[in-house]
């Protein structure tokens, strides 16, 4: 395919190199991100160029950023949150006058994934990451400190030890927030940043709810069918568009990820594809991560494929989390190998389907 990516968290954050990410066969684009700079901030036209500069001195393409991540007092529709549409209007400025094209976001309040265990081993002695809505039984803050004081290492994204004191004042800030509240906040943010996406040519893609899925009573809008068309009028234009994660989607079993894509797909609203495999441990729908091969889980990757050919897809897309493999210890998800099987094996489906 030909805009297939491969995240990168940076020179600082990834043991994984830009020259090995050159090494997967069919890879052409990196999927980055500034990470030092905090949430609401302005991103810096130096730092961008300087991100932009070594992607390229790999021999790699930079257009597509995951995530310019939202502000809490944004997404909780507080006042005083104009000032922060102003500072990502810019960014979106900068970062179109160094040839982005796709912006990745979500609106989950105070965190972006959950999962119950980062180091859940498969039968193969790979580990992936799972959930169990048993864990969730305890409260919030019990959970927090539960991974503050985890055993993992890594934390899971919005929970670094660092923002947890301030995560569980953010609680209070979302109590009694419904979703049609948080739905209004999302509108009024895209009314406030798609022109300027259309003047740019940058796309916004956002990410579905990860589960998608109620979790510890805050509000979520991204978790089916039904919610991505109430998202897709909020704002009727190419620019606010969706990242479909065929793993998060499919994390619900009712979600028809082929139907999804043929929706949405035909009406040029996919900028952007995370494609990934989870299974299904029972019927309450717990799950843990696979290998991207269909035969490993729960979805049919050869049909989520074929949907996206039929539809002429021609945005870009990347490899999803993979299991942690021959004797890597990294980040949890975003090992090198497993993810780049994942891309030779999308890649081999779409040779297929293309002859
Ligand atoms: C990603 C998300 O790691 C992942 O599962 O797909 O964290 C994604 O980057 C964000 O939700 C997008 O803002
Ligand atoms: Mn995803």
């Amino acid at each position: 395919m030909e805009k297939m990516g491969f995240r990168w968290f940076g020179e600082k954050d990834d043991p994984i190199t830009l020259s090995q990410i050159r090494q997967i066969p069919g890879t052409t684009q990196v999927v980055g991100a500034l990470y030092d700079v905090p949430v609401g901030d302005v991103w810096p036209r130096e730092k961008i160029k300087n991100l932009k500069n070594q992607v390229e001195d790999a021999g790699l393409k930079l257009e597509v950023i995951e995530s310019v991540n939202i502000h809490d007092d944004i997404k909780a529709g507080k006042d005083g949150r104009d000032k922060y549409f102003e500072n990502y209007q810019q960014t979106i400025r900068n970062l179109a006058s160094f040839g982005i094209k796709v912006i990745c976001y979500n609106f989950m309040p105070i965190f972006d994934w959950m999962r119950t265990d980062l180091k859940y081993q498969l039968a193969d002695g790979s580990n992936v990451m799972r959930f169990q809505s048993a864990g969730l039984e305890k409260s919030p803050e019990q959970i927090i400190d539960d991974v503050q004081n985890g055993s993992n290492g890594y934390s899971l994204p919005g929970w670094e030890p660092e923002r947890l004191t301030t995560v569980k004042g953010l609680f209070k800030e979302y109590a009694g927030i419904s979703d049609n509240q948080l739905r209004d906040n999302l509108q009024y943010f895209l009314q406030a940043i798609i022109p300027v996406c259309e003047e740019c040519d940058v796309k916004m893609a956002i990410h579905p709810d990860d589960p998608p899925r109620p979790l510890f009573g805050l509000p979520r809008i991204y978790k089916n069918i039904d919610d991505m068309r109430q998202i897709e009028a909020m704002v009727d234009s190419p620019y606010n568009g969706f990242t479909i994660c065929t793993g998060s989607l499919g994390e619900n079993p009712s979600n028809d990820i082929p139907a999804i894509i043929r929706e949405f797909v035909s009406r040029n609203r996919v900028p952007f594809v995370h494609a990934r495999n989870i299974k299904f441990d029972n019927e309450q729908g717990d799950f843990h991560e696979t290998a991207h091969l269909s035969d490993e889980g729960s979805l049919d990757m050869y049909e989520i494929m074929k949907a996206l050919h039929d539809t002429h897809f021609d945005g870009y897309i990347r490899p999803d989390h993979g299991r942690n493999i021959w004797g890597e210890t990294g980040r949890p998800g975003y090992g090198l190998y497993d993810r780049a099987l994942g891309i030779a094996y999308l890649n081999g489906l779409w040779e297929a389907l293309e002859k």
